[in-house]
């Protein structure tokens, strides 16, 4: 397959007539279901007995209730047009195009105007936010097998690991969303020149098509790109809670696999005060890469024995797990398979045979629920011999050099393109299960590699082999923003880079980047150099745990934003347009919720310019105001980092030199340079499901500032999980008098320390 080339409008068939839910074109005739849903939100359906007569989706959507009045109207010939309530045009199909088939393809086209702008599009690797004028495949690979080494090296690869073919189409402040729910490779065109030669513009086209499978549009209206992230984020499915350790500083390396690494590295951690919490284990820990084993060898005492010693310092041991069975006579889970069935079959009814690390290779069929369950009996004993994670690696599925055609689903009947996008998301939702039935009140952790849509309900993403390189450090940021608007929010980079060796410089600039990515972990392949913070020098590992510990310092704060998650469905990473709509979309930017901007320096020259959205920030190096444009240098040890106006940051105490993160026992930052700001603060036992059944507590703060007095007054407004434990404030802003309110004074916890103005650096 030429990933490069898509399928032409020009080739495709158009609707002759549509009456009544049916759509004619010549002698085929096509059914379609067209329904309004509240929130200003639609799906188009098309089926037909010809074609597609079977929906291969595993996981459904979380549609709203349907509703009776609809912005969309459908013409007959099938033309689509959706306008907003003052009855402008806000996306239509062209005379002449619209909904068309070509044999067992369709495609969506729309009007394009080079005024619009183009977000989202899942985990890609464009290197930029906007993405107009490019052609995209969605079809989940190995980006590193699967592409040759000199497009992946400095040079965006796509597909990737990730499907979503989720396009975001913004005119002027208005933000639509086209999301194409059909597992099958399907492919998003921005707007390109046909001709390549900027010649063929008035052919220039939205286009969102799949290769087979039912046809299915969801059209989310925003206006907002907030509004719209949210509603797209409950259509496929929230976040659930993650336990706090999972937001914690996670330590990996394809080399580590036993025992003897593992204390080693929950030594060193102790040693130089990196809070740490996840120690990952690559697929070396196993019994000749046979999944769910482990060697002897590399743990002489057992797996349970290692884990009991990490206990003290609260390590939590996170394994590989391939999907790929070894085929071996003789292997328990082999024989099982393939007595029972469970392996995916060729169109001959022999199990698939591929070829990855334990050799010759069958893959578990997760279309079929009792092969589900099956992992999940795995997976439960993995939980109980300790292992507090999973990650689940080659799940695009990887065949290795083996062409995958063959390797049908559901006992055959499913051909590879109908459930390939899906693989991993049927591993994840078995995976999570096991755990689950190992742990029933226990907040799974499962992180993955490749994904589709609904695989933020399961599991979170890494981002896969990238490159130590600017290219993809840079690139970080548009590829998580993506992914975080998209709805896979709970995401990050290796960070250090993959592929070749680091360099201090730029691990430092890595670090400095992502350590506020919701999830965070220096990962390295096993022939490069080694990458762990103590590998650089005396500066370079300050530096780096500096701002791991930093990290910790901020979690209940990022914790927040997981709640926020899955309450309300917000991003915990997003661009500045999320909360300023006007303006750009920076490559460069990013927020970690509402109240943090960052901007590294990541171009390695210690410098950059910026433009600060809105009014005021707190500058948190130089520890005072900024706004509006700035030329910045950034100096060996800082990273530029903005608190917002108006903002109050929980935060734990003082400097985290180890991975304890009582909830209970807080500060809270105040930013306020004039008027007044409240916040609700959430805390629970950061690892239970308790908190759905109210074991949870929330603290309402609020500041207010007037005629130079702070005064501050809390309410606990839920109590479910307790009272704080320990309570401080610190205030960044202007007063001459601090008035606190009686209770909290009564309760003598409080303790409220006064920055004023100027600071030369904050705490922390
Ligand atoms: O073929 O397990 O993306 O993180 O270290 C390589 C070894 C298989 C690919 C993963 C990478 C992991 C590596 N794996």
């Amino acid at each position: 397959m030429l990933f490069h080339k898509t399928p032409y409008a020009a080739n495709f068939r158009y609707p002759d007539r549509y009456k009544e839910g049916k759509i004619s074109i010549g002698n085929a005739q096509l059914s379609a279901s067209v329904t309004a849903y509240e929130g200003d939100i639609y799906h188009l359906k098309v089926t037909a007995d010809h074609l597609w007569t079977e929906d291969h989706n595993l996981v459904p959507l979380i549609a709203p209730k349907v509703s009776d009045s609809s912005n969309l109207s459908i013409g007959p010939k099938f033309e689509i047009s959706l306008k907003d309530g003052a009855g402008s045009v806000l996306l239509e199909t062209i005379p002449g195009f619209g909904f068309g088939i070509c044999g067992r393809q369709s495609i969506f086209t729309f009007a394009y105007d080079k005024k619009m702008k183009f977000y989202g599009m899942g985990e890609k690797t464009f290197g930029r936010m906007e993405l107009s004028h490019i052609r995209s495949r969605f079809w989940n690979v190995d980006a590193l097998g699967d592409h040759p080494g000199q497009v992946w090296g400095e040079h965006s690869a796509d597909p990737y690991y990730v499907s979503v073919p989720y396009l975001i189409v913004r005119q002027g402040n208005t933000y639509l969303g086209l999301l194409l729910h059909n597992p099958y490779e399907t492919w998003v065109d921005t707007g390109t020149d046909p001709s390549f030669f900027g010649t063929e513009d008035q052919n220039r086209k939205i286009v969102l098509g799949s290769e087979d499978g039912m046809p299915s549009l969801w059209i989310l209206v925003g206006p907002s790109l907030a509004e719209l992230t949210r509603k797209l984020q409950k259509l496929v499915g929230v976040t659930p809670r993650p336990p706090l350790w999972s937001l914690g500083y996670h330590q990996c390396r394809w080399e580590y696999k036993g025992d003897k690494h593992l204390m080693e590295l929950d030594g060193y951690m102790t040693k130089h005060q990196i809070p740490n919490d996840g120690l990952w284990l690559d697929i070396d820990y196993m019994e000749g890469y046979r999944v769910f084993t482990y060697s002897k060898e590399a743990f002489p005492q057992g797996v349970a024995a290692t884990i009991k010693k990490l206990a003290p310092n609260d390590r939590k041991v996170v394994p590989i797990i391939d999907p790929g069975v070894k085929l071996e006579p003789g292997f328990q889970m082999y024989d099982e398979g393939v007595k029972k069935g469970y392996f995916c079959l060729t169109p001959e009814g022999q199990p698939f045979v591929g070829f990855v690390w334990p050799g010759e290779t069958v893959f578990p069929d997760f279309s079929k629920s009792n092969v589900r369950e099956w992992w999940a009996g795995y997976c439960k004993t993995f939980r109980e011999e300790g292992f507090a994670g999973a990650w689940v690696d080659m799940n695009d599925p990887s065949t290795g050099a083996v062409d995958p055609y063959s390797m049908l689903f559901n006992d055959g009947k499913w051909s590879h393109g109908s459930f390939r996008n899906q693989y991993a998301l049927g591993m994840q939702v078995a995976t999570r299960d096991g755990f689950l039935k190992a742990k029933p009140n226990e907040r799974p952790f499962v992180l993955s590699r490749s994904g589709y849509t609904g695989t933020s309900r399961y599991a979170a993403i890494w981002t896969g082999d990238n490159v130590s390189n600017r290219f993809y450090l840079k690139g970080s940021i548009p590829t998580t923003l993506g992914l975080s608007l998209s709805g896979i929010p709970f995401n990050g980079p290796d960070v250090g880079g993959f592929m070749n060796d680091t360099t201090e410089e730029l691990m430092v600039d890595w670090v400095k980047s992502g350590f506020l990515f919701p999830f965070f972990r220096n990962h390295s392949g096993g022939s490069h150099r080694r990458q762990e913070p103590w590998t650089f020098s005396k500066r370079g590992l300050h530096i780096i745990t500096h701002y791991t510990q930093l990290r910790y310092k901020l979690l209940p704060y990022l914790y927040q934003l997981f709640v926020a998650q899955e309450r309300d469905g917000d991003p915990m990473l997003r661009p500045a347009q999320y909360h300023f709509p006007n303006g750009d979309m920076a490559d460069d930017m990013f927020m970690v919720g509402p109240s943090i901007l960052q901007a590294p320096c990541n171009d390695g020259n210690g410098q950059r310019t910026l433009k600060l959205p809105g009014k005021q920030w707190f500058d948190a190096r130089w520890g005072k105001w900024a706004t509006g444009k700035l030329s910045i240098q950034c100096g060996p040890m800082d990273t530029p980092l903005y608190f917002a106006d108006k903002s109050i940051i929980p935060a734990l105490p003082g400097v985290r030199t180890d991975n304890a993160k009582d909830l209970t026992d807080v500060e809270f930052h105040i930013f306020l340079s004039a008027g007044s700001t409240e916040t609700d603060y959430i805390f629970d036992d950061g690892e239970s499901l308790d908190y759905q059944k109210g074991k949870e507590s929330v603290i309402n703060i609020r500041a207010s500032l007037k005629g130079g007095t702070l005064a501050i007054d809390t309410r606990q407004t839920k109590s479910g999980f307790g009272e704080l434990t320990g309570m401080k404030f610190f205030f960044y802003g202007e007063a001459k008098v601090i008035k606190l309110n009686d209770e909290m004074v009564k309760a003598k916890r409080e303790k409220v320390t006064w920055t004023g103005m100027p600071i030369s650096a904050l705490t922390f």
